[in-house]
Order: structure tokens, then C-alpha cells, then sequence
């Protein structure tokens, strides 16, 4: 017999172990919005404000989904509820989580999101929508308003599906409608993610709505925030193993590590949840954090990825359990990332290093290399550029790099990028091996400097590797 569909209707029915929400969900007011509704929002931010609203009921939380039904579908039938579990070799935990309060599908119901917009209650918007959904330029700044999504958005203002278009519309609305200030906060894996989600909303407001820009510079602040869990995209043999330690079936589940962390500008515009009594923590200065956590994690995260592609393998825990892969990584953090890494005041870097390790062989996680193999143009500009640009040690870095060009131009494995269609037009051109190397150096946003100073060994890897050398190797 199918388990039934969790609910708040059978809440009490779950087992003991089961963690609940320890505040009556009905006195909940909505006080965040939320942009992409994916699974990282739900292991993270919605965690820490589930465990906010247990002492402050204003923080509930209004998701928004912009292109897919899917969240909306997930998680209006369960009332917004979903459960967490969190495992590693140590144990497991499993919580279901409440602050999501409903879901709205941007450009399907403009009415419902504008009144969203314009609830004074509201107080804060925070967002994951990816890299690529910041709309960017090569330069990763300025917004690309030639992007056919911009363009539809700005020509159907009430059909916006991008982040900045939908974010813009509801600017306008609430500046019409009462001007009450609003915290904005990224919490995507970019660098300055709030600076350059402001720098892209500030020019997509000169093309539709500049009259909004006053108000943006006076009453808004946009705080850049740090996240960090690792959270795999659920399958049906974890959501069948989730919904049996459940004892119900929740489409919306998430399966995650217990290791969490969330660093937050202190820069508000607004009241703001207590956050830090859920373990976030407040800083003045972030740019060591988002360093830190850019060009060592994420940074060894993309080489497992396309390493552990590259040699089929599953899951970045079957990487780790791969004695070559393993030791090319361990050495590619040793000797070139963690060099070039000013860690945050009091910040044991080598301990942070030891504990990726193990967070990447956490073996109950089945986190697919192909999952962060996904949009690599945008993921390496952020990830592994600003290591090349430094004066360090960049032997195993441009190893990685060549394999990425390795596993583009020379193999049939599916590219799944925002500029696929330029990758695709290298890997079947004929074109002399340094001009296909610009072009992929070209996508990846790296300027005529870097590339000059890259190029001959990297040239080199990619050959050694097109003669069948496999890339751990030295
Ligand atoms: C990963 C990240 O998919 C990816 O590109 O590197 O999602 C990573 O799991 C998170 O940033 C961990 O906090």
C-alpha cells in the first residue's frame, strides 16, 4: 500500500523520532519572500527560519517559483510542508520543516505575487536561482539585457520569469503602493551575490522603471550572504527510502548532510529574523568567507565533477573513494587552492580543508558529478578564475581546466550550460586545438591577460590528455 501524502492533517500520526515544528503554524505571518523554491532553499534558509519562528511567528515564508510548476506542486498540496534529512556515518536526523507557508508561480498569478510584493509584513526577499539566473554579462557585473529572457521580460512585464524581471515588477508595485524599505539577499554561490544582483536590477530599473531608483538607493539594503550545505538532487530510490522513515510521502522531501552554515552581511534595511540563534552568523566583512568557500569548496567540488565524469564515476563520494582521484584532489587543494585563500580572522584553514574531505565522502549522500558539472561556464569564472589570476602554484588548476576542455571538445557527454550552444559549436568545429581553447576560455569569461598567461600549459595538459594521459597523472 502507498504511504499516504504528508499533510498537516497527520502530522501527530508521524513517528516519535520524527522532528516537527514547535509553533502553531496558524499564527504564522508572512514576512519573507522567497525567488526559486529549488531543494537548496529548503535544506537551508527555510531551516534556519523554522527554527526562528518557534520564538518569532513574522517570519513566515512566501515562495516563488519562476519557470516550473514543480515546487508549487510539491508543496502546495502538503501545505507547504516538507521534511528534512539530514545523514552522514554518524546517524541521521529527520525534521519536517513548516516555514514555507505557499507557493506562487510567478508568471501564472501576477495578482497574487504583486499583492505579495506590496504586504507591508513583508520585510525581507531572499533568493536561489542559480548562477546563471542573475542574468549576467561575461563580465559577471553588468546585466545581459540582450538575453532573450530580459528582453521578454521587459517587452511582458506581467509575465516576467526571470529573477530580476520578477524582482523589478515588484519594486514598482510596492514603491506604488506604500515605499515600506526591504533587505534583499543572495544566497547563490557568487562572489558579492547581492552586490551583483543590485547592479543587475539597478540596470534593468533604467530600462523599465527608473523612477524606482531613488527609492532603491535610499530605503533598500542588499547584504551578500554565504551558504554552505551540500545538497544532492533527491531520486526516486531516496524518496522512497525518505517517505519509509517518514511514514508518508513527501514529493517535496529533501535529503542533505548535517553540516550547515550561513554567513550574512550585517547591512539591513528592516527588522530581521533571529537567524543567529539558528546558527547563522552576522559579519561586517564577508569577502573572506564567500573567498573561502568559492575557491576551496565549490573550486574542488567543479574538478571532482569533471574528473569523476571524465572517469565515470557516479558520485562525488565514488570520486573520493577513488585512490588517484582522490589524491589529485587532496593535492589540488593543498597546493593550489589553499595558498591562494586569505582565510577570515581566526579561521583554521586546514581544518576547514579536513572537514571537506570528509564531507565529500560522506557516502549517504548521493551527490551526482553530473549535478555539478551543470552550467560549469558560469561555475568556473567564479571558482577557479580568481586562483588562476593569482601568482600561486596553478599546475593541478589548469589540469582541471584541461579536462574541462577535454570532457567539452572530445567527448559526448551532455553539456548542460547556458552557453551550451557555444560549446557544442567548438566541440564539432575543426578549428586548430588553440583556437578551440580561446573560444572555451572565451565562455569562461577570462580576460586576454589571464588567458596569455594560461594558455601554453594548459595547452599542453589538453593535449597530453587527448593522447589518452589520464589527468591525475604528476
Ligand atoms: C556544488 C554546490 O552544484 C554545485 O556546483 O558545488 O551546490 C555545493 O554543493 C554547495 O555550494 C555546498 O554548499
Amino acid at each position: 500500500m502507498t504511504a499516504p501524502r504528508l499533510s498537516a492533517a497527520m502530522l501527530d500520526a508521524l513517528p516519535d523520532s520524527v522532528r516537527l515544528p514547535d509553533y502553531d503554524r496558524s499564527a504564522v505571518k508572512s514576512g519573507i519572500l522567497h525567488l526559486g523554491l529549488g531543494a537548496f532553499h529548503r535544506a537551508h534558509q527555510a531551516v534556519y527560519t523554522d527554527t526562528v519562528l518557534a520564538n518569532d511567528p513574522r517570519w513566515g515564508i512566501v515562495g516563488v517559483s519562476l519557470r516550473s510548476e514543480r515546487a508549487a506542486a510539491q508543496l502546495n498540496p502538503q501545505q507547504g510542508l516538507f521534511s528534512v534529512l539530514s545523514e552522514d556515518a554518524g546517524g541521521h536526523e529527520l525534521r519536517v520543516i513548516g516555514a514555507v507557508q505557499q507557493v506562487l508561480m510567478a508568471p501564472r498569478e501576477p495578482d497574487a505575487l504583486d499583492a505579495a510584493f506590496s504586504d507591508p509584513g513583508i520585510h525581507i526577499v531572499t533568493l536561489t536561482v542559480t548562477e546563471a539566473g542573475y542574468c549576467l554579462a561575461s563580465d559577471g557585473c553588468s546585466l545581459d539585457s540582450k538575453l532573450p529572457a530580459i528582453q521578454s521580460d521587459l517587452a511582458n512585464p506581467l509575465q516576467a520569469s526571470t529573477a530580476i524581471g520578477v524582482l523589478a515588477r515588484g519594486l514598482k508595485r510596492r514603491l506604488d503602493a506604500h515605499g515600506a524599505p526591504l533587505t534583499i539577499i543572495s544566497c547563490d554561490n557568487l562572489g558579492n551575490n547581492s552586490t551583483r544582483l543590485r547592479g543587475a536590477l539597478t540596470a534593468y530599473l533604467e530600462l523599465s522603471w527608473p523612477e524606482v531608483l531613488p527609492w532603491l538607493e535610499a530605503q533598500l539594503r542588499f547584504p551578500c550572504s554565504m551558504v554552505d550545505r551540500i545538497v544532492p538532487a533527491q531520486t526516486e530510490i531516496s524518496l522512497a527510502r525518505q517517505a519509509e522513515l517518514l511514514g508518508a510521502r513527501d514529493e517535496a522531501a529533501i535529503a542533505t548532510e548535517p553540516f550547515s552554515q550561513w554567513i550574512i552581511e550585517r547591512d539591513f534595511a528592516t527588522p530581521m529574523p533571529d537567524w543567529e540563534a539558528a546558527g547563522a552568523v552576522f559579519v561586517d566583512d564577508i569577502a573572506p568567507y564567500e573567498e573561502m568557500k568559492l575557491r576551496l569548496l565549490n573550486a574542488s567540488h567543479s574538478a571532482i565533477a569533471i574528473l569523476g565524469l571524465l572517469k565515470q564515476q557516479e558520485t562525488v563520494a565514488d570520486v573520493m573513494a577513488d585512490q588517484a582521484l582522490r589524491k589529485f584532489i587532496e593535492q589540488l587543494m593543498a597546493k593550489d587552492l589553499l595558498s591562494a585563500i586569505q582565510a577570515p580572522a581566526g579561521f583554521d584553514l586546514h581544518s576547514y580543508r579536513d572537514a571537506l574531505l570528509a564531507r565529500f565522502s560522506n557516502v549517504c549522500l548521493q551527490h551526482r558529478c553530473a549535478q555539478i558539472a551543470m552550467d560549469c561556464t558560469e561555475k568556473l569564472r567564479q571558482r577557479w578564475l580568481p586562483t588562476l589570476a593569482g601568482r600561486g602554484e596553478n599546475r593541478r588548476l589548469l589540469k582541471a581546466l584541461a579536462a574541462w576542455c577535454y570532457l567539452v571538445v572530445d567527448t559526448e557527454i551532455e553539456i548542460d550550460d547556458p552557453r551550451r550552444d557555444r560549446l557544442l559549436a567548438v566541440r564539432t568545429s575543426d578549428a586548430p586545438v588553440s583556437e578551440q581553447l580561446t573560444a572555451l576560455m572565451d565562455s569562461l569569461g577570462m580576460d586576454t591577460t589571464l588567458q596569455q598567461r594560461c594558455m601554453p600549459l594548459l595547452q599542453a595538459h589538453y593535449v597530453d590528455l587527448k593522447s589518452g594521459s589520464p589527468p591525475t597523472r604528476g
